[in-house]
């Protein structure tokens, strides 16, 4: 009987006559300042994530820090044995700048900083998992930041300083690299809107500055690598940008515009100068017409000079898309209560539908067909360019084992990517759900869980427990990597398989 239920749950990616292809990969993901802790040992410099949470912590809303978080960097061994658990194919993490520079200057190495990534490349490459290395997921050496932080064009220097000294030190054994994780959420979300780390609300100007250093930094570090290493460590480098879908509230030409501008504003502003040469035309246009209305000498929006264009144009192997929920757009209109700041100059207020599922973030709920509609939207925009999904996932406030509603997110918005593959013809390489542990999710710091496993943040030891959407994770990914465990019994202990049939009952 139990066993029976494993099946029908594998079969449910079979059954609706799609599978994934045969070289699609899975994995998971994780960033450093989440799960590290460690964050002044052997040398670490501070980040502008540990400073605004020693220094201001009414910021996280549960006033915690993560100065142990997860304990990854304690527990490498242990962690990889966890992400063989369950098959993966690849293992996404980002490395701390400042664990490794911590002044952000490349003159000074730490030492403990590049044994302790490469002790975890090491052992994932020893257990047959793939590293996918994010160089940038928000903690900015505090250095750096007190030099300006990402509005200040010399960052763009400065981090391909650090992007070098990646390659030269981890490259034999790295071949797939992403620059930034979300420059989105980078530049507008901390410079414009101030609910990330360092907090600044300089709407309109600061996250335009940011994002001209971050897409510069990002085409300089492919060029870099295309003339110095490509050859000989032959790798790949993509950027990871955050995709939620916009629907226009109804079919009428305004609505849809107002959609169709916000994903230029948050999507488009970064991947068309990387896959078409220059920022998108509306927010060019849009950006300077409004800039000379305010009475302004420049406009907000800093101009790419040719060379520049050149530099970043065709500086993707491929295209990391984050996805986790859908608007709904309309022109601007006061009246309406926005879920997250976005940007105001597309003239477009965004909100979401009260029927739609909600889960424990204020920003999402469930929509997954908004998936599909951005992977097409990507597709046509870009000319079906290589797509990773570098994020996807469920947040709860319980950290629930049992944990059916996360379970159900997964089939119904990998449903979608098997119908984007199938029906649509989307280019997509690979999956990799968000998170492979429960941690630090920024300002809502504990309460909002992501994970697979089960982190208990009361025990000093921050014991892991998989829950029971890992197990089904582990069934989807080895239905794909071997046709025959479909007619097996996962090979964990009863009660994992027991948790897998509670939740169809
Ligand atoms: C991704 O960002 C990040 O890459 C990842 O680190 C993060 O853990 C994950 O998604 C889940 O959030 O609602 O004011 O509390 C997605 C964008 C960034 C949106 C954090 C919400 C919190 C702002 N999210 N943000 S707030």
């Amino acid at each position: 009987m139990k066993l029976s239920i494993v099946i029908v749950i594998l079969l449910s990616f079979k059954c609706n006559g799609y599978e994934f292809p045969e070289d699609f990969k899975f994995g998971v993901a994780t960033a450093s300042f989440q799960v590290e802790g460690a964050w002044n040992i052997s040398g670490k410099g501070e980040s502008i994530w540990d400073y605004i949470t020693h220094n201001n912590p009414n910021f996280i809303h549960d006033g915690s820090n993560a100065d142990v978080a997860c304990d990854t960097y304690h527990k490498t061994a242990g962690d990889v044995q966890l992400l063989k658990e369950i098959s993966v194919d690849y293992y996404r993490f980002s490395i701390s700048w400042s664990r490794i520079f911590p002044t952000g200057h490349t003159y000074s190495p730490n030492a403990d900083g590049i044994r302790y990534y490469n002790e975890l490349i090491d052992e994932l490459l020893a257990n047959g998992i793939t590293p996918l290395v994010t160089m940038f997921h928000w903690d900015l050496p505090q250095a750096l930041h007190e030099l300006g932080g990402w509005p200040n064009p010399v960052l763009a220097e400065l981090f391909v300083d650090y992007a070098d000294k990646l390659f030269e030190y981890f490259g034999d054994k790295v071949k797939n690299w992403i620059t930034f994780n979300e420059p989105y959420q980078i530049c507008d979300f901390s410079y414009s809107d101030g609910i990330l780390a360092p907090a600044y609300k300089q709407k309109g100007i600061g996250g335009y500055l940011c994002s001209y250093t971050v897409l510069i930094a990002h085409g300089k570090t492919y060029q870099l690598y295309q003339k110095r290493y490509k050859e000989t460590q032959n790798g790949r480098i993509g950027i990871t940008i955050q995709g939620p879908w916009f629907e226009p509230r109804t079919d009428s030409a305004e609505d849809k515009k107002a959609a169709e501008n916000m994903l230029q504003f948050m999507f488009g502003i970064f991947a068309h100068p990387i896959y078409i040469g220059d920022y998108p035309k509306v927010v060019r246009e849009e950006v300077n017409r409004l800039s000379t209305e305010e009475n302004r000498r420049r406009s907000r929006l800093i101009a790419f000079t040719p060379q520049e264009r050149d530099l970043i144009k065709d500086s993707a192997d491929f295209l990391g898309v984050n996805h986790y929920t859908t608007f709904i757009c309309t022109p601007r209109n006061a009246e309406i209560q926005e879920v997250l700041p976005m940007n105001t100059d597309g003239g477009a207020s965004c909100y979401q539908d009260d029927e739609w599922a909600a889960a424990a973030s204020r920003w999402f709920r469930l929509v997954p067909w908004g998936f599909r509609k951005v992977l097409n939207w990507v597709k046509e925009e870009y000319n079906n360019p290589e797509v990773i999904i570098t994020e996807n996932g469920y947040s709860d406030l319980t950290g629930e084992l049992r944990d059916c509603d996360r379970i159900s997110y997964y089939n119904s918005y990998l449903t979608e990517v098997l119908n984007a593959i199938h029906e649509d013809g989307c280019n997509i390489a690979g999956y990799t759900a968000w998170s492979f542990l429960d941690n630090f999710e920024w300002v809502n710091g504990y309460r909002e869980k992501f994970g697979l496993y089960y982190v208990d943040f009361e025990d000093d030891d921050r014991p892991r427990t998989a829950k029971m959407s890992a197990y089904v994770y582990k069934n989807i990914i080895s239905l794909t990597q071997d046709k025959l465990t479909l007619i097996t019994r996962p090979r964990d202990s009863n009660g994992a398989e027991q948790l897998v049939s509670f939740c169809l009952y």
